[in-house]
């Protein structure tokens, strides 16, 4: 018989207060399952808030904080300090915010935490956009997208600038282990949140989290487009652990990028030269992992000689 590689165990309970097809609660499932049941979840203010906590239930099996959308770095480092002060050395320590939390308004936070190599990991689950408080643009929103503050309308094309490169700024602090996850690859999914349960040291998991209302697709269709999003090599699946970067889903030649755009609303407006334009950004971004991967590949163990078998 086929062996499981997901665990049965469900951490998160049913009747949240997710939308349909949210891809942050789909993520949060999975991420539980590869932390296992010894796992304190700290969550600033977020559409997880409102996921999990509607006044007096909770959507999770596991110890939840909530804290200020500013400091969910500061508070893992937090935990982690009163964990060792009472010997729980067992315990996983993890923050999970959204890309507003994390790549804007939490980034000190995050800077520090990485520096201080707290023992602990943060999840940034990418919705690409402060969705909790009406769909408004965050650093993390793709260039050209549309948001009900990069609105489509005169000589406003969406967004104007390009998505911050947030793995390439957690990465410059050179964590223990770095990883992109998308819910749409489960197995690939729960094996990194293993792995970096299992590392010591400053940990950090970049989500892929469609939402079906502020990226304007149906809700049926989250798991489809994240299939298409890693794909056409707009999110990429990679992990780096000591430096090394390892491809975790080879892609012969890349999918094209226009059914992922068309299937969203927000692109919608988006011309032939706009999609290119887009594409073009696709591909140099898939080309640079490429590189990187070659460059930092460890070293084959040296072969041996006729001398060092004898
Ligand atoms: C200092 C501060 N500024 C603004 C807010 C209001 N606020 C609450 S949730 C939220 C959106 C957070 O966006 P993101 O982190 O991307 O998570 P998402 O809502 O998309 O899940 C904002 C701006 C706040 N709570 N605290
Ligand atoms: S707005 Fe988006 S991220 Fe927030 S709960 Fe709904 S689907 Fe999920």
């Amino acid at each position: 018989m086929a062996r499981l590689t997901i665990p049965a165990q469900e951490l998160m309970y049913r009747g949240h207060a997710a939308c349909p097809g949210c891809g942050p609660a789909l993520a949060m499932r999975l991420l539980l399952k590869g932390f296992g049941p010894r796992t304190i979840v700290s969550i600033p203010a977020c559409c997880w808030t409102v996921i999990a906590t509607p006044y007096p239930t909770t959507a999770l099996a596991v110890p939840l904080l909530d804290t200020p959308i500013e400091s969910t770095g500061a508070s893992i480092s937090g935990l982690r300090a009163a964990a060792d002060a009472l010997g729980l050395d067992d315990l996983t320590i993890v923050g999970v915010a959204g890309d507003g939390g994390t790549a804007d308004i939490g980034l000190q936070s995050l800077s520090g935490m990485l520096e201080r190599r707290t023992n602990a990991i943060y999840v940034m689950y990418d919705n690409e956009g402060y969705m909790n408080t009406g769909v408004q643009r965050s650093g993390a929103t793709p260039k050209g997208a549309w948001t009900t503050t990069t609105p489509v309308q005169g000589r406003s094309r969406g967004k104007p600038e390009s998505k911050k490169a947030i793995m390439e700024i957690v990465l410059a602090h050179r964590p223990a282990y770095a990883a992109t996850l998308n819910p749409a690859f489960p197995e690939d999914f729960v094996r990194k949140a293993e792995k970096a349960r299992d590392h010591a040291g400053a940990r950090f998991l970049h989500v892929y989290a469609p939402c079906p209302p502020g990226w304007k697709f149906d809700s049926a269709e989250t798991v489809a487009l994240g299939r298409l999003a890693t794909d056409s090599g707009v999110f990429p699946l990679y992990e780096v652990e000591e430096g090394a970067y390892r491809i975790t889903r080879k892609l012969g030649e890349l999918k094209s990028v226009e059914p992922y755009l068309r299937a969203q609303g927000r692109f919608r407006h988006f011309t032939p030269a706009e999609v290119e334009e887009f594409a073009q950004d696709v591909r140099s971004g898939w080309e640079r992992l490429l590189r990187l991967e070659a460059e930092t590949a460890p070293l084959p163990p040296p072969a041996k000689t006729a001398a060092s078998t004898a």
